[in-house]
Parts: C-alpha cells; structure tokens; sequence
C-alpha cells in the first residue's frame, strides 16, 4: 500500500526539496534492502518484460496510426495484441524521456536538462528501475542506447543493469566537447560496442546487432530468472544510414531522407517480429510482457503523416510529445485502446507493481502512478492529473530563471497551456476538441489559464534547485568512451589524439560537436527557436 501513496501524486509531487536533501541511501544498497519486501502480484504472476523504446520515430511512423504510406506490420501486429494508450506523453527529446523513464519522474528532477553539454547526466542519487525489478529478483540488460552519462559513474552497469551492451553518446559516431561522445569513428555497420565494459565489434547494421544480442540474452536468462531486457535502438535518429533494400522500399515515393528515415523503421520493424516469434518459439511469449514505445516526436516522416499534431521532435506542442505505448502480455492483458492520460513516468511505478517490486523509499516520492489499474480496465477509476513538459536546452552559462515560460507547457485530460516565451501571452487549447492545438483559447478562459499557471509556478519552484546539477559541471577533457577504446585499442588512436589535453583535438571536436548538433536537433530548429 505505501507504493500506492506514493505514485497517486501524479504530476506535480510536494515537498520534493526536503526529501531530495534526505536521501541518504546509496542505489547499490537499493536490491538488498528490497528484497525482502516482494509484494503481490496483481496479475498472479510476474512476467518477463522486454521494453522496446526507438529513437526519433514519431507517433505518426506507424501504419496502424494512420500513416498512408510507411509500412510496419509487425508493429501493426503488436498493435492489435496491445493495451494502447492513446494519450501517451513523454518528454520532447531523448536523454528527458530515457531518464523519466527510467526514474519515474519528470527528468529535471534529476538534472537532465539537454542531451549533450553533462546535462544528460542522471543524478547519481535517482533510483532506476533495473533496481527496482532486481529487487523483485529479475536479471537486466540494456541494448542499445543509454544517453544518462557516459563516465563511469554514470554508466548503466552502475545503474541498475547486469548485462550492458551500449553505444555511447546520443548515438553511434556522434562526440561533443567533455563526457558525451561514442566510440572513436563509430559507425552504423559492424559499430564498436561496449559490452559489458570492453569493446566488440559485433559484424551487421546496428538495429540488427542490438536485438540479436537481446535476443541471445533472453536465450540465456529464460527459465532461469525472470528478465528485463531493455531494446533502445539508436535508429531511426540521424544521420540516416539503412542497408540499401530497406531504403528501397520508399526510395522514389517520398524524399529522399524519408526513405532513409522509413527505411531504418521497416527495418526495426522487422527485428521486432523476429523477436516476436522467437519469444513465441520458445513458448516464453505468455510468460512475456512486451512493451513497444518511442522516446520523442518524430523528424523526417512528420512533413507526410504527423497524425494531425502540431510540431515534432524538441517541440512543447503534442506532436513533439505524444508517443506510441503498447502493452502485450497474451492471456493477461485484453487488448485494446486506453485514452486516459498516461505518461513514460507511470512505466516505473507500473512495471514495479507487476514485477511485485516494492519502490524503495530512496526513490523519493514519483510524479508517475502505475498503470495497472487502466492495464486490466480500460475505463478504471483513473484521477486527473497534471503532465508537464519543458524543453529545457538553454545555453551553457544562461541565467536558468529567464527559461522559465520558454518552450514549455502544463496539460491535464481536458486542456493544454503552452508556454513559448516570456514576451508571448501563453496559449490555451481544448485538446478534447483541438488535439491539433490550431485554436488559442486563453482569452476566453482566463480562469482555466490561471489554474494550470498557478501549477506550472509551484512545479517549477519544486524542480529549480535540481537544475543546477549538471548546470556548471564540466566534462573531462576526452570522451569516455575514447578513453576506454584507445586503452583497449592502442594501436587505434591517431597521433594527433595523443595527447588528450591536445588543443586541436578539442577545436576539432567542438566544431564536429556543433554540426553534429545541428544535424541531430536540427529537424527540430523552428520548433525549438533556433
Ligand atoms: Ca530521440
């Protein structure tokens, strides 16, 4: 029952400040506290859980969405085996929604403000929720992308995961001034890999390679203990690279960067039925809860099919935050669409309680609530709450509190109040009749606008002082990873990189890590101002 307190706060937790400064207790200590609290198991038994999460594919980068032209149909399949919740949130860019995911609370609350400059960096106090299911006894594993830190300290197999096979950085190849960067010239086609703490070089296309070690992995566990297997795919986030007959599909028909783009999804999409069937070979699949979501708004596909959604990636609006969120779990879960409100915060809490995994009380109070509830009934009991997003990414050095009303908004089930700067009034929509946020209604309902801003002021208090984490922080002078690949692959390393306090290496990566920024937000750059 005290996890039940804990997650009905829903969006907005109080008194967060004195609880944070109260956190005493270290994640490693987290699994042996835990483990002798399991509860019950609201669904009668706890299920294996695979969790795939892509990376800037949208909403609308799905057939089963509506998309006219782009074609997924093993995701159509999942789909129709699913709980879906259709009014699903998650934050407008990929560390914020990993780390909200992976805390159950809003991601400023753990000082995760950007995806680039140590501000990806997850708070070494949060609580994850690999601890949280190895409390409950499961093994974890994570495949693909982390993009909460790349120094040590910061690395998932500090953070909750026993088996870890990642790419650094936001993506593969990508490298930015200080901790975020990837291995030395990684590449989408046999890329380095950091598995478990020394580099392989597994042969194939990226996506390929992540889920056919996941799926090695399951192989191992299955039977064993139960597992959680988390699927982060770097695709289909720039730049876009795809073997050419995934291209083909689209190639002609739409841009040329859309067949690219379309082209990495038909590929995910085709691992994820491979995982699929192979989950139902081993007649696993009902001992199984699959989950399939995206982590942010989409970016190349959106100009075609956007699912009548104003903005995209890096955006406050609903297209930058609206996300796919499929449960499959045959024989437990009836499937079927769930409209109420939901959001990636809620995959902590709800995923503990199927797990029987109590939330240690380190965790601090969560802003999600499980899901459980609208899991077994579509139309539970389910109070409205407040869900904000804030895009954060202010430049290095800025004074935070001028962010405040910047690309930010608060919604509940009925309205949406966008901030887009301090020098425009906020816009209000009925989303129940303007999902599309075409219409500004503030002036018609100034008292609906004074509520949800007298809430958006009180978050914003709460979360300001753990703003300033990773706000001055400064990186080390090389990137992990390099640091990591060159020890193990001496021979590797260029002579101009010898020296890793090298002037020149530092221009040239900070020019590289400008463009590259560009390149990796800039789909995003009139959503976002700049
Ligand atoms: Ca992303």
């Amino acid at each position: 029952m005290a996890k039940r307190v804990l997650t009905a706060i829903g969006g907005i937790s109080a008194g967060w400040g004195t609880v944070f400064a109260a956190i005493l207790g270290l994640p490693g200590s987290v699994a042996a506290a835990g483990e002798q609290q399991a509860l019950a198991l609201p669904l009668g038994s706890r299920p294996n859980i695979v969790l795939i999460i892509t990376d800037d594919q949208g909403y609308g980068d799905l057939s089963c969405h509506g998309n006219p032209i782009l074609k997924t149909p093993n995701l159509d399949r999942l789909h129709a085996a699913s709980v879906r919740f259709t009014d699903f949130q998650v934050s407008p860019t990929c560390s914020p929604t990993r780390c909200a995911l992976m805390t159950g609370k809003h991601e400023f609350r753990s000082g995760v403000t950007h995806t680039i400059l140590e501000r990806e960096r997850m708070s070494l106090r949060a609580v994850t929720l690999p601890q949280v299911l190895k409390t409950a006894g499961y093994s974890t594993g994570i495949f693909g992308k982390w993009h909460l830190g790349d120094e040590p300290e910061y690395r998932p197999d500090r953070r909750g995961f026993d088996e870890v096979f990642i790419h650094g950085a936001g993506g593969i190849g990508q490298t930015y001034p200080g901790s975020c960067g990837d291995a030395p010239g990684n590449s989408y086609f046999d890329p380095a890999i950091l598995h478990n703490g020394k580099f392989v070089k597994p042969r194939g296309y990226c996506t390929d390679v992540f889920f056919r070690q996941a799926t090695q992995w399951i192989e191992q566990q299955k039977g064993r203990k139960p597992f959680f297997a988390y699927i982060s795919t770097n695709a289909p986030h720039e730049p876009l690279i795809v073997p050419e007959q995934y291209e083909q599909l689209y190639a002609g028909r739409v841009p040329e960067k859309t067949a690219k783009y379309w082209g990495m999804i038909a590929n995910i999409d085709e691992n994820v039925g491979r995982l699929l069937d192979q989950l139902k070979d081993w007649g696993i699949d009902r001992d199984t809860l699959v989950i399939f979501m995206n982590d942010n708004g989409g970016t190349h596909g959106c100009k075609i099919f956007n699912a009548g959604m104003k903005g995209q990636k890096g955006s406050m609006w609903l297209g930058g935050t609206r996300a796919a969120s499929f449960w499959c779990w045959p024989g437990k879960l009836k499937p079927g669409d769930v409209d109420r409100l939901a959001a990636h915060i809620d995959i902590l809490p709800t995923l503990a309680e199927l797990a029987g995994a109590q939330i240690p009380a380190e965790a601090g109070p969560l802003d999600g609530r499980s899901l459980v509830p609208l899991l077994t009934n579509p139309s539970a009991d389910w109070p409205d709450r407040y869900l904000i997003t804030h895009v954060g990414r202010w430049p290095k050095g800025a004074v935070i509190d001028d962010f405040q009303y910047v690309r930010a908004a608060i919604r509940n089930s009925n309205y949406s109040l966008v901030f887009v700067s301090p020098q425009e009034k906020p816009q209000l929509f009925d989303l129940r009749n303007d999902y599309g946020q075409q219409k500004n209604i503030a002036e018609e309902h100034p008292e609906v606008v004074a509520c949800l801003k007298v809430q958006y002021d009180r978050w914003w208090r709460e979360v300001r002082p753990c703003l300033d984490f990773n706000e001055a922080a400064q990186g080390p002078p090389i990137n992990p990873f390099k640091k990591l690949y060159w020890e193990q692959f001496p021979d590797e390393r260029p002579t101009s990189e010898a020296s890793p306090t090298s002037e020149g290496t530092r221009a040239s990566e900070g020019t590289r890590a400008s463009a590259a920024a560009a390149i990796s937000e800039g789909a995003t750059a009139s959503a976002a101002g700049r």
